[in-house]
């Protein structure tokens, strides 16, 4: 008789607290046992010299999405989970993009039906909102976060995105009373306007001005402002995509004063630099990104904030804009820095970067790594304890690393919908050789093995029972307190 769907023996478990030998039975799609002897199956992997890790939570990329501009992302549902599983991925989380005049209920319904029939792994879905209205506020908002749709993104900038303080305190102080969470973009577009216009003045045109005109001063007001904005009414928030040291010591700050603010950052403030941007012709528009890549110290900075309890998250902000007129080019081959689309790929490098960079030169532990890349997404966005762990009961939702595996990374060999990768031959040690999604095999042997619109969509919960959770890390899990002003 055999007793469990699929045995994974000889392996190394690795989770966020804990390195242990175990072998893990799996049994309709759960983790059911764990130990040692576990007995038989229908299918038994030999995982000996491998890495058994929680399979990878991407809680931050730019799915199927219209731009505010309306240039439509590169990726699909289909094309992006793909890429997200072959980078060891078994969950990712898209937004739902309301732009302005826009029902939120349409913005979701819209969104949902274009990953229905496409996704190969599970998902989620966060919104993202620019016109907060008083029927988004007091009737469409509460009934979606009851739904599951429990973590919302805003914009400080983008003229067609952005929100101003005060919409952002009625969006905080809403998500308060109902258990969501706020993800902000925290750039001040004042400054960033008064730049560029100074720039494109003096006929500064070239890509590489994106990144000054996007200054980490920009970034810095705005992430304290963003803070502070939070501390008024007692809200959580999680500052997106975090590129420069300011903005990363706020938050430090901010935990440490116990305010529920979490950080979270991204492969492109580790591995580029505004250097990038700065090459012959238009070939820097590849890099432009928002918040740019900076500075060497800057990087240093974030490398240190992923180990000093700065960022609970460690996301790719895939958003995939190809190197021609449907993407980067949208406003022609010799637009102005300002006129570039905004993004980088990322979905199926983040994990790999991560791991050979840092587990592999010793910056960070596997057990971070885990943290950072899985566990703690599951804790804060809602998924816990079904996703970002391996324990009985959870999901079986598994990545098998081979740790010795050296890859170049080739555009050629990633599974997205783009024609160039940032970290074009960047060599990396470290990368899944089978991707397990609620028991099923995603990809084995470099071939993927499921079908489309086989992921399933993941309603998320609210976080009164999630916010105590506590997040590894260093440092202790933050507390909010202050006046109960609502
Ligand atoms: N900046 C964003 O805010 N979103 C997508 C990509 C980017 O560069
Ligand atoms: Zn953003
Ligand atoms: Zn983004």
């Amino acid at each position: 008789m055999k007793k469990y769907d699929l045995l994974i023996k000889n392996g190394m478990v690795h989770t966020a607290v804990d390195s242990f030998e175990s072998e893990i039975g799996v049994s309709e799609g759960k983790i059911t046992a764990m130990g040692q002897n576990l007995g038989h199956a229908e299918r038994v992997i030999d995982a000996k010299g491998m890495l058994v890790l929680p399979g990878g939570i991407d809680a931050h990329c730019h799915i199927e999405q219209e731009s505010s501009t309306r240039i439509m992302t590169a990726d699909d549902f289909y094309s992006g989970s793909v890429s997200a599983a072959f980078g060891g991925n078994t969950t990712f989380l898209p937004f739902a993009a309301q732009h302005r005049g826009q029902r939120l209920r349409d913005v979701v319904d819209n969104a949902r039906e274009r990953a229905r029939n496409k996704a190969v792994i599970d998902y989620g879905l966060h919104l993202i909102i620019s016109d907060p209205t008083q029927n988004v506020l007091e009737v469409e908002l509460p009934s979606l976060i009851k739904e599951g749709y429990t973590s919302f993104k805003v914009y400080m900038t983008y003229e067609m995105l952005k929100i101003n303080d005060g919409e952002m305190l009625d969006i905080l102080a809403l998500a308060r009373r109902h258990g969501a969470l706020t993800m902000v973009h925290a750039e001040n577009n004042e400054v960033i306007n008064w730049i560029s216009e100074r720039l494109l003045q003096r006929g500064y045109n070239a890509p590489k001005f994106h990144a000054v005109s996007h200054s980490p001063v920009a970034e810095s007001e705005a992430s304290r402002r963003a803070i502070d904005l939070a501390r008024l009414v007692d809200a959580r928030m999680l500052i997106v995509h975090v590129s420069e040291a300011e903005a990363a010591h706020s938050i430090l700050q901010a935990r440490n004063n116990e305010l529920s603010i979490y950080g979270e950052t991204c492969p492109q403030y580790l591995f580029l630099t505004a250097k990038d941007l700065d090459q012959e012709g238009m070939e820097g528009a590849k890099y432009c990104c928002s918040p740019p890549p900076r500075d060497k110290a800057s990087q240093e900075a974030i490398w240190k904030g992923l180990k000093n309890g700065t960022f609970q998250v460690f996301s790719s902000d895939h958003a995939p804009y190809r190197f021609d007129e449907s993407g980067k080019f949208h406003a022609g081959r010799d637009a102005s820095f300002n006129k570039i689309a905004n993004g980088v790929p990322g979905l199926e490098t983040r994990m790999p970067l991560l791991f050979s960079e840092g587990v592999g030169k010793g910056r960070i532990t596997i057990n971070e790594f885990v943290a950072l890349t899985s566990t703690n997404a599951a804790k804060i966005y809602g998924l816990y304890p079904r996703k970002g762990s391996l324990v009985i009961g959870s999901d079986a939702d598994i990545a098998i690393w081979d740790p010795k595996w050296v890859r170049t990374i080739k555009k050629e060999m990633l599974h997205d919908n783009m024609d160039y990768t940032p970290y074009e031959g960047m060599e990396v040690k470290g990368w899944p050789r089978v991707v397990i999604n609620r028991g099923r095999m995603v990809v084995e042997e470099e071939t993927l093995k499921v079908d489309r619109g086989s992921g399933e969509f993941l309603p998320r919960t609210p976080a009164e029972a999630g916010r105590e959770l506590p997040i590894s890390s260093p440092l202790s899990p933050s507390r909010n307190f202050g006046a109960k002003l609502l």
